[in-house]
């Protein structure tokens, strides 16, 4: 039944920036979506690149998945005004690539365009030692300040004093677990110490809306529920 009332995990999401959901895919599933993942990253991306946009044009498997119900549930709670999705990307860090992923905001990857959330998922089990994602609650309310980052590109002004450390959280999940965050959530991963390879897949949605000019870069978007 379609009601107005928030539901529980909305107002989680609402409250931190973000929401966790273990177990929403499973082992074996994970399995079969790292072999995709790899094929998808030999036969389209760079050799040696450790993330690839458009996963979803490429492999039905993957498109499969960013319209999975199991997703689209939850989505749905935190998007009452409908569900589009945009793109997917592989995020890999190999067994030797053990750089952390810098504290970012992704709004600042498509800046002036409507509000977006992203579903983080590992496709292995992920701890701090191996790359886990890193947030802090709460700072998706704050506006960060703008600058222009060493390669030419604008991001969020973010410095380790503008929250305790004991604010940040480290997101310790299960392979096939998932973390629904919004795009002005401060985040970053773990470096990946743990001498295996850690592979993830995001998932970037938003409400249905007229195309923006930003949109038409996305040839695999589609409205999974209309508002
Ligand atoms: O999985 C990771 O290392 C984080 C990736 C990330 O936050 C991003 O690509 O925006």
């Amino acid at each position: 039944m379609k009601t107005d009332i928030p539901s529980p995990l909305a107002l989680q999401y609402e409250r931190d920036g973000f929401v966790t959901v273990p177990n929403l895919l499973g082992p074996a599933e994970c399995d079969k979506l790292k072999i995709e993942a790899r094929r998808v990253l030999d036969e389209h991306a760079d050799p040696g690149s450790s993330v690839y946009l458009h996963v979803a044009v490429h492999s039905p498997i993957f498109k499969r998945l960013s319209e999975d119900p199991r997703l689209v549930d939850i989505l749905r709670q935190i998007l009452p005004k409908g569900v589009m999705f945009l793109s997917d990307k592989i995020v890999y860090k190999a067994a030797e690539q053990t750089s952390p992923t810098p504290w970012h905001v992704d709004y600042f990857y498509w800046l002036q365009t409507r509000p977006k959330l992203s579903i983080w998922i590992p496709l292995d089990d992920v701890t701090a030692e191996n790359g886990t994602l890193t947030v802090i609650p709460g700072s998706h309310k704050k506006t960060w300040p703008m600058e222009k980052n060493e390669s030419g590109y604008f991001s969020a002004r973010i410095r380790d004093a503008d929250w305790n450390a004991d604010d940040i959280v480290s997101c310790d999940l299960k392979c096939g677990g998932a973390i629904f965050f919004s795009d002005r959530l401060v985040h970053g991963s773990t470096t990946n110490s743990a001498g295996s390879d850690r592979y993830v897949i995001i998932s970037t949605y938003h409400a249905p809306a007229a195309d923006e000019p930003f949109d038409l870069k996305f040839p695999a978007r589609k409205v999974l529920i209309a508002s």
